[in-house]
């Protein structure tokens, strides 16, 4: 493949944007070399300046369930645009995209519309203070929520001990009200409530976690999650932006019987327009502003655009059952590629869930952040830039997840698998 212009073009952006981009992931730091620069996109297709063709598995970090530009999705932003994109003032459908989210997701009582995953789980660790008097919040390790204070936090020293800043800027004294523990791990759980319970606010987590790459919880963690923070008064604030009708239609809380008292939701909320939105049981969300005296605010929160463009996505998701379509789909592809590893030798993991994905290049069980650092990050490397010049435009990190859209095709699934027999054995090779 050729990238010259996108050579060009990325230096060019460097002299006007930090890294050239404007969200770290997409610089292919983790996995080197230059990032093709898109110029457009179509159903499972996205193409760069170069004129180069990939089948997209990125999908804009999870938004496009039905694939780039779907035409419910771009009519309904159309005829929206031409009323007005923003006005400031209350519209109907902000109620109409609420009354969706409410029934698809019904522990979401009452839910306030933001612009990204982070202002949701901001605003989900504010409302939780409010609501419970409380300052500490419990994370896990691996989970990202966004990039707000209180969450980029690593552990302390002990399971229990406050954290320490994850990045400079972040005041020590606001990561001091965050623990963080390993996923999975219950009794860390148990130590961490019996040492400090009354002082938790909350605990956040990604129910099925999806940035460490995809790890999926163990039997009776979230039963005991739920059990724990009921017998402490912590609330449960369940983020899934990523998991949110991706996982399953009723996000992975429907899958796990999972009763939070908080849900954040984002990307395919919007259907590739920046919406996202926190919700829960009635006499929390009651709390908020302007109904109560937790404040949080946002000029463009609710936009009618983006209001339209969520709206159309959820309302053919529903009508054309496309998770379910897509869990099938996507077992295929996951069968597909296991069976490619297998036969070039690879030892890999590869976890699904709906239309989520992730190939672990370890040869054990791969459950919490730890063991996910524990892959061959060398592996995944060459993995990732011979799917490439295949073709195939894949997350640039071991440490994130795949996505499949309704508008990928059983050609595409194919193309994959073998551009996959092709990368394993490059990997196997180098691994000789
Ligand atoms: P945003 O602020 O990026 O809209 O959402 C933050 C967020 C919150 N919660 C979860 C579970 C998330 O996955 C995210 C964002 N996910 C990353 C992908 N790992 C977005 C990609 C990026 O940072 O560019």
């Amino acid at each position: 493949m050729i990238h010259t212009q996108s050579e060009a073009a990325f230096t060019e952006a460097k002299n006007y944007i930090p890294g050239g981009v404007n969200s770290p992931v997409r610089s292919f730091r983790s996995v080197g070399g230059v990032p093709p620069i898109i110029a457009k996109g179509k159903g499972s297709k996205i193409y760069d300046i170069d004129g180069n063709e990939y089948i997209d598995y990125v999908l804009s970090y999870g938004p496009l369930l039905m694939g780039h530009v779907p035409d419910c999705v771009t009519e309904a932003i159309k005829t929206a645009a031409e009323k007005g994109t923003s006005y400031g003032a209350p519209t109907l459908a902000e109620t109409e995209l609420a009354k969706l989210v409410c029934r698809l997701v019904p522990s979401m009582e009452l839910v306030r519309m933001v612009n990204s995953g982070t202002e949701a789980t901001m605003s989900a660790l504010r409302l939780a203070r409010a609501y419970t008097g409380r300052d500490c919040i419990v994370k896990f390790v691996g989970c990202y929520h966004g990039h707000h204070d209180s969450l980029l936090v690593k552990a302390g020293s002990g399971a229990t001990t406050l954290g320490v800043p994850d990045s400079p800027g972040v005041p020590r004294a606001v990561a001091e009200t965050t623990i963080t523990i390993p996923f999975n791990d219950i009794e860390a759980l148990e130590q961490v409530f019996a040492e400090r319970g009354h002082e938790i606010a909350a605990v956040i987590m990604e129910p099925t976690p999806g940035n460490m790459g995809l790890v999926l919880p163990k039997e009776g963690f979230h039963e005991a999650l739920r059990a724990i923070t009921r017998k402490y008064g912590a609330l449960l604030i369940c983020d899934e932006v990523m998991s949110g009708f991706r996982s399953a239609q009723g996000g992975s809380q429907s899958l796990y019987d999972i009763d939070p008292d908080i849900t954040c939701l984002g990307k395919v909320i919007g259907g590739g327009l920046p919406v996202a939105a926190y919700g829960g049981r009635k006499e929390i969300m009651l709390q908020v502003s302007p109904a109560g005296p937790m404040y949080q605010a946002g000029t463009l929160s609710g936009n009618p655009l983006a209001m339209a463009a969520g709206i159309a996505a959820l309302t053919y998701m529903e009508e054309n059952k496309v998770c379910e379509k897509l869990e099938s789909l996507c077992a295929i592809l996951v069968g597909g590629l296991e069976k490619a590893a297998k036969t070039a030798g690879v030892p890999v993991q590869i976890h699904r869930l709906g239309s989520m994905f992730t190939v672990f290049f370890s040869a054990k069980p791969v459950t919490d952040f730890a063991s996910a650092c524990a892959c061959d990050l060398e592996a995944f490397k060459i993995y990732f830039h011979s799917m490439l010049e295949q073709g195939i435009y894949l997350p640039p990190s071991q440490f994130e997840t795949n996505f499949l859209s309704l508008a990928h095709s059983p050609e595409d699934i194919q193309k994959t698998i073998d551009c996959a027999a092709k990368a394993f054995a490059e990997v196997a090779a180098a691994r000789k």
